[in-house]
């Protein structure tokens, strides 16, 4: 059984800050802990847009606080995101990532992630599997 709670997350090595300074995201389950998947809270900040483009992983992201809007890259759509609002990359599609209220998404990585990716210059995490 693995028990965890926010705060024995903040402050320590598995929040990991985005380069460019646009999102926060606490790791609550990664690689090690044997699941399949990660299982993250991430914190989007206003006014920020991020160029998001997971070639080596599928990810689904449940949307709790804020307001942003996705746009996929391929055909231009613009996908409103609010509280209650899941979107799900099952194609590994490349977008940007706007956010216009503080964002706090729930994000889930198959497969997991080791814990100390960050997006390269193309926003993709590298594929350690
Ligand atoms: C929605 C999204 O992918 N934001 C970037 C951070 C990512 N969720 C992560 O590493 O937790």
């Amino acid at each position: 059984m693995i028990y965890k709670k926010i705060g024995d997350i903040v402050g320590t090595d598995k929040e990991v800050k985005a380069q460019n300074g646009n999102w926060v995201s606490r790791r609550m389950l990664l690689k090690a802990d044997g699941m399949g998947f990660s299982f993250h809270e991430t914190i989007i900040f206003p006014e920020t847009e991020t160029h998001i483009w997971y070639k080596n992983h599928l990810e689904a992201v449940y949307c709790v606080a804020g307001s942003g809007e996705l746009e996929t890259l391929n055909d231009g759509k613009k996908y409103l995101l609010e509280p209650g609002v899941m979107y799900a990359l099952n194609q590994h599609d490349e977008h940007l990532l706007r956010c216009f209220e503080e964002m706090r998404l729930i994000c889930v990585f198959n497969p997991a992630l080791r814990g100390d990716e960050v997006h390269d210059e193309n926003g993709v995490y590298p594929a350690y599997d």
